[in-house]
């Protein structure tokens, strides 16, 4: 598959910026005034993309909010969708997730296989991307509605494995998950070995409350990380570029 401009260009500020900041909009959590605000000062405060999904969409519209992310911000808006349901097409990309971390064949390949056609027709840049649940503490949404068992937090080997599998499927990235709202974070032994393990660019979300807490990720070896819950309802400029800050380690000033 060819490589599109959207990943081409979440590389090249990995390489450029050291890793990617992403903000994770839920339209379902966060009111329009807040995400439009956030998303008219993503590119201003470090931000790199902006996903937007939710686990399910309870009484948003979707696809409104997708439309008002996109005319208000600067930088990429990529779908990062809970359902086939959630694919509209005034983002620029999406992150076509399977569930590997999983053993239900509707989140592994029958989502997908619905969504694959209106991807096309909306010609939306479809990012393959292995997406593996860890164990975070109690229940997430996304286990739940998923009925998946995430992958034991201590279990590196596990993690490695399913990670290298998306690698030989194809896959561009890998995204470790805690679950939005996380207990605890991915650990950063984990996000170690599997960044080691394998070539292709891990993703690291759920449960990143601080600055520290997204750049400790970066440092043991993550490209991108995700932050929703830990600005949810707000659109702080200082507290979104701290976390720009964190995270773009090649350009934090050592004195
Ligand atoms: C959830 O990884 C994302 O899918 C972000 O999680 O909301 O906890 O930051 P938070």
């Amino acid at each position: 598959m060819i490589e599109g401009p959207i990943y081409n260009k979440l590389m090249t500020t990995r390489k450029e910026r050291g890793a990617g900041f992403l903000l994770l909009i839920d339209p379902d959590r966060v009111t329009p005034e807040i995400y439009t605000a956030q998303a008219e000062i993503a590119a201003d405060c470090g931000v790199d993309a902006i996903l937007v999904g939710t686990s399910f969409v309870l009484d948003s519209d979707f696809s409104s909010a997708v439309s008002r992310i996109k005319e208000a911000s600067s930088v990429p808006v990529l779908i990062f969708p809970g359902s086939y349901a959630q694919i509209c097409p005034s983002a620029d990309a999406i992150l076509f997730t399977s569930l590997l971390s999983g053993r239900n064949p509707f989140y592994l390949i029958e989502e997908q296989v619905k969504g694959a056609p209106i991807i096309k027709r909306c010609n939306l840049e479809p990012i393959p991307t292995g997406y593996l649940l860890i164990e975070s503490g109690p229940l997430t949404s996304v286990q739940y509605i998923s009925g998946t068992l995430p992958i034991p937090r201590t279990k590196n080997d596990i993690a490695c494995a399913h990670a290298l599998a998306a690698e030989y499927l194809g896959m561009k990235l890998v995204y470790l998950e805690a679950g939005s709202g996380a207990e605890n974070s991915v650990p950063v032994e984990m996000v170690e070995a599997v960044s080691s393990y394998v070539d292709i660019s891990v993703i690291v979300g759920g449960g990143l409350r601080t600055p520290e807490d997204a750049e400790a990720r970066v440092r043991a070896g993550a490209s991108f990380v995700v932050i929703g819950s830990g600005l949810e309802c707000r659109s702080d400029r200082t507290l979104i570029n701290e976390f720009g800050c964190a995270v773009h380690v090649k350009e934090t000033v050592t004195i």
